[in-house]
C-alpha cells in the first residue's frame, strides 16, 4: 500500500525521522521544518494521498490519528494550554506531501485566521 512519498520511506524506516510514537496503524514524528515549538506529524501507515481519498472504511483510522494527537498532547503537557491540529488538502490547502498527515502544533499562542493576509478566491 505504498504511495512512494517521503512518508512511505519514513514508515519503512528507509530514511530516518525523529519518531515520537508508533503503533500498528500510525506513526508520529517531528516535522523537519517546525512552525511551532512543538510540531509533530501524525500519519496513518496506510497510504491515503489526500483528504479527498479518505473512504468510509477509513473512519476508525482517521479517528485514531486524533486519539494519538490527544495522547501526545497529554504526554507533552500542553493539553490544557491548547494546541492546533491541522490537515492540509491539495494546493490551496498548502499540502506538499501526498500522504495524509495531521500537523500537531503547540508551544505558542496561535492566531486565527491563518490566512488573514491572502486574497480570497470565489468558491462555492
Ligand atoms: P504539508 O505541507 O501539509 O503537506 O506538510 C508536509 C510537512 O512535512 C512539512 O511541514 C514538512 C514535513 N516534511 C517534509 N519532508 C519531511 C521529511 O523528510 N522528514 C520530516 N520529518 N518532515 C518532513
Amino acid at each position: 500500500m505504498s504511495g512512494g512519498t517521503i512518508f512511505d520511506k519514513i514508515i519503512a524506516k528507509e530514511i530516518p525521522a525523529d519518531i515520537v510514537y508508533e503503533d500498528e496503524l500510525s506513526l508520529a514524528f517531528k516535522d523537519i521544518n517546525p512552525q511551532a515549538p512543538v510540531h509533530v506529524l501524525i500519519i496513518p501507515k496506510k497510504h491515503i494521498a489526500t483528504i479527498n481519498d479518505i473512504e468510509e472504511s477509513d473512519r476508525e483510522l482517521i479517528g485514531h490519528l486524533y486519539v494519538v494527537a490527544a495522547r501526545l498532547a497529554q504526554q507533552y503537557g500542553f493539553a490544557k494550554d491548547g494546541y492546533r491540529v491541522v490537515m492540509n488538502c491539495n494546493e490551496d490547502g498548502g499540502q506538499s506531501v501526498y500522504h495524509i498527515h495531521l500537523h500537531l502544533l503547540a508551544g505558542v499562542t496561535m492566531g486565527w485566521p491563518p490566512f488573514a493576509n491572502n486574497k480570497p478566491k470565489q468558491v462555492g
